[in-house]
């Protein structure tokens, strides 16, 4: 990102074992700036988190893509951020907008994961976005402001909050935000963060952009001031990766 900040990278990958042996070995041949440059988060589904953890190089980090919202117990089917913690699993995404979305989570609910993840010792890529309707409609800001308020009334540490700007048009879509929009949008997030939690906060809290980030349109966006790095999806799966990396530098 500019400003020489650490950008924070994530692959989200779905698939089969041997796709995603062939991605984390295209990740371990990828010539990438180091650790201090770009930060590299790699985020498969629980199923093969042992399995790149084992097997991806070690200046990239994993991440889960959800976990249990506080201790962990009988749940049957979810995932605790212990586990996570057993595992030396060091990241986890909460709040993605598939599962706000898809799976009814409420921001206070993602507020709490959020809050019980960094308990535990997990740092976090906390996601906010608004969808088109909301866009449309006016109320992209109210929308994110609502989202990050909910982290910031739970939150009282955010050395360990990576904020992801996620517009839900733009994810999956092949429809970008354009640098402008992700720029105005990054912005008035770092506002909120400087009126309701504290300047320095706003200062140091990586802002990321995610939604159809891509090999030829990295470089534009990552040139705005207020982006910090980026959430990747799609664009993750494949070589491409290695050029949206190497836009950190
Ligand atoms: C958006 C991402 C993950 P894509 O951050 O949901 O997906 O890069 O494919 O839009």
């Amino acid at each position: 990102g500019a400003g020489g900040s650490c950008g924070s990278r994530n692959l989200i990958f779905n698939g089969t074992t041997e796709e995603v042996k062939k991605i984390v070995n295209t990740l371990n041949e990828g010539k990438v700036p180091s650790q201090d440059v770009v930060e590299v988060v790699i985020s498969p589904p629980f199923v093969f988190l042992p399995l790149v953890k084992g097997s991806l190089r070690p200046d990239f980090h994993v991440a889960a893509q959800n976990c249990w919202v506080k201790k962990g117990g009988a749940f049957t089917g979810e995932v605790s951020a212990e586990m996570l913690v057993n595992l030396g699993i060091p990241w986890v995404i909460l709040g993605h907008s598939e599962r706000r979305l898809l799976l009814g989570e409420s921001n206070g609910f993602v507020g709490d994961k959020v809050a019980y993840a960094l308990s535990q010792g997990i740092k976090v890529i906390a996601c906010v976005g608004e969808t088109l309707e909301q866009r449309e409609a006016g109320s992209t800001m109210d929308v994110v402001a609502a989202q990050t308020k909910a982290i910031a009334e739970r939150v009282s540490n955010w050395n360990d909050v990576v904020v992801a700007y996620e517009p839900v048009w733009a994810i999956g879509t092949g429809k970008v935000a354009t640098p402008t929009q992700a720029q105005e949008v990054h912005f008035e997030l770092r506002k909120w963060l400087e009126k309701n939690v504290s300047p320095q906060v706003a200062a140091s809290t990586r802002i990321i952009y995610g939604g159809s980030v891509s090999g030829a349109n990295c470089k534009e966006l990552a040139a705005q001031p207020d982006v910090d790095g980026f959430l990747v999806g799609g664009a993750s799966l494949k070589p491409e990766f290695i050029d949206i990396i190497k836009s950190a530098e």
